[in-house]
């Protein structure tokens, strides 16, 4: 709402989240999704309060309720990092942590490399905004696992991971579902922090996927340990990201190839089928409409927004309900799910909206601000706030913080 300038509405959601939202509830729910929906979502409200609050017209009563919460979030994620390697458990009991025998958690063994590897955004600007650096920290550790664990010969990593021993326990090796946002989060990890390290980590990899994943316009699985071996001939939809983050790397031939690609598949399915057509279910992913608005600003090129129109034209035929817009069951058959995810107005409503408004027409400079993984906006200005945690690859933890209550 924000973005938008609804600012009335805005300051009404911002009171109702800090009135009915508690976060000592009983439930085990993801590390991976929380941090990128719940606390990003916290994350990016907040900047957007204190700088209303700050320009003096809206928001006079706030005294950094979100911050608050997402510290609160913050450490009640945290329990999941008590591991030997430094790589989080996949789950989590807002209450009970990891460990206790209440929390009905902590026999799983495996997380997915995303999973693990998407916590640096949100972590490192709740430490930068909170004072408490614990949270960097240990999402930094987490990525330099990742990072010592990719396969030395290909510079691949696989899709999930122990988390005790840091073996890998599937290779499979693409840009799409369980890697995606790893890649996504050293590339945005260098804008947001500034941090060379993450640049070179990313380039690294980058090379390694334009060596073996990248057959334009096509992104294949292959193995992580033989990597001139394709492990499968279809592609999933989360990977419609990564021509977005290619344009962000600079590299535009083959982001618009890729784009390009896709959008003949959605000329033909109406929207981009999960995983290849015959698992046609698509929960109205944001990914491509993602690329979509990136291309569009790094060509000017008038052909992004009728590619844009026509995804607004295919959500509008067959998405549309009356209470909102519902997940496709089987592309081929039109059914819906009664199902509306969260991305769906953090992400595909602001790509969509960003990709048709002017430059003028936003009250603030959308350049000054990245997009989490989930599209929450996070300042750049992070990069020179405190604390910094260390810059090289081993980081001294101190003890973790617990949350058994
Ligand atoms: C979003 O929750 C995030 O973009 C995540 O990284 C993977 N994709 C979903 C939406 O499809």
């Amino acid at each position: 709402v924000k973005v938008l300038n609804k600012l009335e509405e805005f300051e009404a959601a911002v009171r109702r989240t800090v009135r009915d939202v508690r976060l000592d509830n009983d439930v085990v729910v993801s590390v991976f999704e929380t941090n990128i929906r719940v606390l990003g979502g916290l994350l990016g409200a907040h900047v957007m309060a204190d700088m209303l609050r700050q320009q003096g017209e809206w928001m006079q009563w706030y005294t950094d309720e979100l911050l608050h919460m997402a510290k609160e979030l913050g450490h009640r994620l945290l329990p999941a990092f008590n591991t030997t390697s430094g790589l989080p458990y996949p789950r989590v009991n807002l209450r009970y942590g990891v460990l206790n025998p209440l929390s009905r958690t902590g026999t799983e063994s495996d997380t997915c490399t995303a999973c693990a590897g998407t916590m640096i955004l949100e972590f490192a600007a709740l430490s930068r905004l909170s004072g408490e650096s614990v949270f960097e920290e240990h999402a930094r550790k987490a990525l330099d696992v990742l990072w010592e664990k990719r396969q030395r010969g290909s510079d691949l990593v696989g899709t999930v991971i122990n988390i005790h021993n840091g073996d890998w326990v599937r290779r499979d090796s693409g840009v799409g579902a369980g890697i995606d946002s790893y890649y996504e989060y050293l590339m945005k990890a260098y804008i947001l922090l500034g941090d060379n390290v993450y640049l070179e980590r990313f380039n690294t990899h980058y090379s390694a996927i334009m060596k073996y994943i990248s057959q334009p316009p096509l992104l294949l699985n292959v193995h992580m340990h033989n990597p001139t071996v394709s492990v499968r001939s279809w592609m999933d939809s989360l990977l419609a990201f990564f021509p977005g983050l290619q344009v962000l790397r600079g590299d535009l031939k083959p982001a618009i190839e890729t784009h390009e690609m896709l959008y003949q598949v959605t000329k033909q399915h109406k929207f981009l089928p999960e995983f290849r057509v015959h698992w046609g279910q698509h929960p109205l992913r944001p990914e491509f409409a993602e690329s979509t608005y990136y291309l569009y600003k790094a060509t000017g090129d008038p052909y992004y927004l009728r590619v844009g129109q026509s995804i607004v034209e295919k959500l509008n035929a067959h998405a549309r309900v009356p209470c909102g817009f519902a997940a496709v069951q089987d592309v081929r058959t039109g059914t819906h799910e009664d199902r509306m995810d969260s991305f769906f107005l953090a992400e595909m409503f602001k790509y969509l909206y960003l990709l048709f408004s002017e430059r003028n027409q936003l009250h603030f400079d959308i350049d000054d601000y990245i997009f989490t993984t989930e599209a929450h906006l996070l300042p750049v200005s992070l990069s020179t706030s405190q604390p910094r945690c260390q810059s090289n690859d081993t980081v001294r933890l101190g003890p973790l913080p617990t949350l058994m209550l």
